[in-house]
Order: C-alpha cells, then sequence, then structure tokens
C-alpha cells in the first residue's frame, strides 16, 4: 500500500494567518477571513488529496487569552487544544510582521511538551512587508524559540521535535512557495489509507460553510466589538433549478445590537446580504437568493446549549 494520509493541526496566536494558509493550501476559500483576531470559532477541516497523499489539515481558532471572556472564547481555545489529539503533524503559524510573543511561548511549551510528533514553524506574511523587516521578523522568532527550548530543556522533557528549529518563511500569497511547503508537508504523512473521498473539500455540511461566509461579511463590515457578539443560522438552503434559496438568522446578543446590524432604513443589512450573496455565489457557483433576519438571544455566548445551536461549538472533554 502506498497510500498516505493523515492530520496535519494549524495553530497560533488569532491573525496569524492559518485560514489564509490552509485556503492557499487547497488551493480554494474554504475557511473564512479577516483582519479582526478570532475570525475562526471552530475546528475546519481542509482535505487535499494530490497522487497517493491525502492532507487532512485542521484549521482552528488563533489560541488566545480567554480569562474574563465569554464561554465561547474559552470553547474555542479547547477547540483549537483538541486537535493537537488528532495531529500527525503541527504546523504553528507566526505573523512575521508581529515577531514572538509571550503568548506563543505559552503555546509552544504546551506543543512541546504535549504533544509527541514533529512540528513546523512557519513565519508567515513574509510578502507583507520589506526583506529587512522579514529577516528582523525571523531572527527575532528563532531567538525567542531558542530560548523557550533551553528553559524547558533543562526541567522537562521535550516530546515534541520541531524540524529545523528555525522559522520557515512563508507567504500565503505567493502560490510557489506554498507549493513547496505543500510537497515538503506531504512528505511527512503517515502511510494510511485516505479518510475522505477523493473530491472532498471538508466534512463541513454546505450549510456550515454557507453560515461562514455571511460571518465572513459580518466581521469585514461591522466595527470592532460586535462580530464577537453575532452567530448566523441558516434557517432554509434550497437548491432550485437555477437558483439557491438561503434564508438566514443574524442571532445577536442584546437589543442595541440588533438595530446596529439592521441600519439607518436598513442600510447595513442591505450592504450584508449583498456583499454576502456574492460571496456566497462564487462559493456555490450558482445564482443565490439570500434572505437575512435579526434574532436577539440574551448572553448566547456564555450558554453552552446556545454555543452549539448557534456555532455548532461543543467543549471537547478530552483535551489533554
Ligand atoms: N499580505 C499577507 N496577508 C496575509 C497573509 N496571511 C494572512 N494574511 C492576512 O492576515 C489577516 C488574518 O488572516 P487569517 O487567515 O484570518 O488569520 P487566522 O490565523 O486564521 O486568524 P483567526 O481565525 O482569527 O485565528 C487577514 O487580513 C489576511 O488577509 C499573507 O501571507 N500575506
Ligand atoms: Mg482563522
Amino acid at each position: 500500500m502506498n497510500k498516505k494520509c493523515g492530520y496535519i493541526a494549524l495553530l497560533g496566536r488569532p491573525n496569524a494567518g492559518k485560514s489564509t494558509f490552509l485556503n492557499a493550501f487547497l488551493g480554494t476559500k474554504l475557511a473564512v477571513v479577516s483582519n479582526k483576531p478570532q475570525t475562526t470559532r471552530n475546528k475546519i477541516l481542509g482535505v487535499y488529496t494530490e497522487g497517493d497523499n491525502q492532507a487532512l489539515l485542521l484549521d482552528t481558532p488563533g489560541i488566545h487569552k480567554s480569562h474574563g471572556l465569554p464561554k465561547m472564547n474559552q470553547v474555542m481555545n479547547k477547540v483549537a487544544w483538541s486537535v493537537l489529539g488528532d495531529a500527525d503533524f503541527v504546523c504553528y503559524l507566526i505573523d512575521v510582521t508581529q515577531g514572538w510573543s509571550e503568548e506563543d511561548a505559552n503555546w509552544i511549551e504546551g506543543i512541546l511538551k504535549k504533544y509527541n510528533k514533529k512540528a513546523l514553524l512557519l513565519a508567515t506574511k513574509t510578502d507583507k512587508v520589506k526583506m529587512e523587516e522579514v529577516e528582523q521578523g525571523m531572527i527575532n522568532i528563532a531567538e525567542g524559540f531558542q530560548a523557550l527550548s533551553e528553559k524547558i530543556a533543562s526541567n522537562d522533557e521535550i516530546k515534541c521535535q520541531f524540524i529545523g528549529d528555525i522559522p520557515q518563511a512563508i507567504s500565503s500569497k505567493r502560490p510557489e512557495e506554498i507549493a513547496k511547503l505543500r510537497h515538503f508537508i506531504l512528505d511527512q504523512l503517515p502511510q494510511a489509507d485516505w479518510l475522505y473521498a477523493e473530491d472532498d473539500l471538508t466534512d463541513r455540511p454546505q450549510k456550515f460553510v454557507c453560515a461562514e461566509i455571511i460571518r465572513e461579511q459580518i466581521f469585514r463590515q461591522l466595527g470592532q466589538e460586535l462580530p464577537y457578539k453575532i452567530a448566523v443560522i441558516i434557517e432554509l438552503f434550497e437548491h432550485k433549478k437555477n437558483v439557491t434559496d438561503i434564508s438566514a438568522t443574524i442571532v445577536v446578543d442584546r437589543d442595541s445590537h440588533k438595530g446596529i446590524v439592521i441600519g439607518k432604513n436598513g442600510s447595513r443589512i442591505k450592504s450584508l446580504g449583498t456583499d454576502a450573496r456574492i460571496s456566497l455565489e462564487r462559493h456555490l457557483e450558482r445564482k443565490v437568493f439570500l434572505e437575512l433576519f435579526v434574532k436577539v438571544k440574551l448572553g448566547w455566548t456564555e450558554n453552552s446549549n446556545m454555543l452549539l445551536e448557534f456555532a455548532s461549538l461543543q467543549e471537547p472533554d478530552d483535551v489533554k
């Protein structure tokens, strides 16, 4: 048997570029992206099949300090950590323009101690700044990583091996770099039967991906705070002959948010609807008729049942 198949976990702080990397690796847009941190709320599986290889990439919510934040944030972190249990290989991403941080040190310490397979450190967004700045960022990340490794080596057992021990520079905007890295990662996969069909892209239902596409517009169009308190539920999803009818409810956390989402004379929700429809049509490759509604559900980000119902978020009970 020559077939290879394995899970590759994408981990890192919010905004590190995990979802953009996933999409670039897959060569198609699956995960939603925005310039706001904590855009991804749940793990998303992206399936990439080439030749004998099947890579199962797990995009995750950016790991962040959740103390004092709603229960949703704590569950997001747990979901991110939980993918280590499945992973055959880990990519830890750091935005080269931000460099090494205390938080990276915490999370990588956890990976070094808890995870016993191979990992790769990626310095992302290298196209965004000048070469000298990239080099500085790379040195900063390498130094942070080395200091951490030395600190742990003296009193703890390191179970995980980071390949090369220095970050690999990568831009998700440069397909040739992604292609090279993709082959390197495919080489790391263990021999195993494929778990998905050759043309599968994800295990998430189409409705989930469409709800995410609408949520992406909310992240892009609504101020700094509001998107974190909003969920999207698809109430109706029906493929007709020439059009797909989609009806979605935007769930907000309090009454005052409802008015902001709707906007003056409905202007905000109209603009959200137009841009979401265009994105949905691109994704589904067919015409879409989209209706949006707004509903208030007080405190939904604090409530386990509502987190599951509105954001498909379930607290994993087996986080190491
Ligand atoms: N120029 C450039 N921008 C990038 C690159 N990768 C990501 N970005 C941008 O960085 C921002 C964050 O990217 P995401 O992919 O959403 O980051 P993430 O790690 O998934 O973030 P969370 O889901 O919040 O954890 C977006 O505005 C992206 O367009 C890159 O390689 N080059
Ligand atoms: Mg993301």
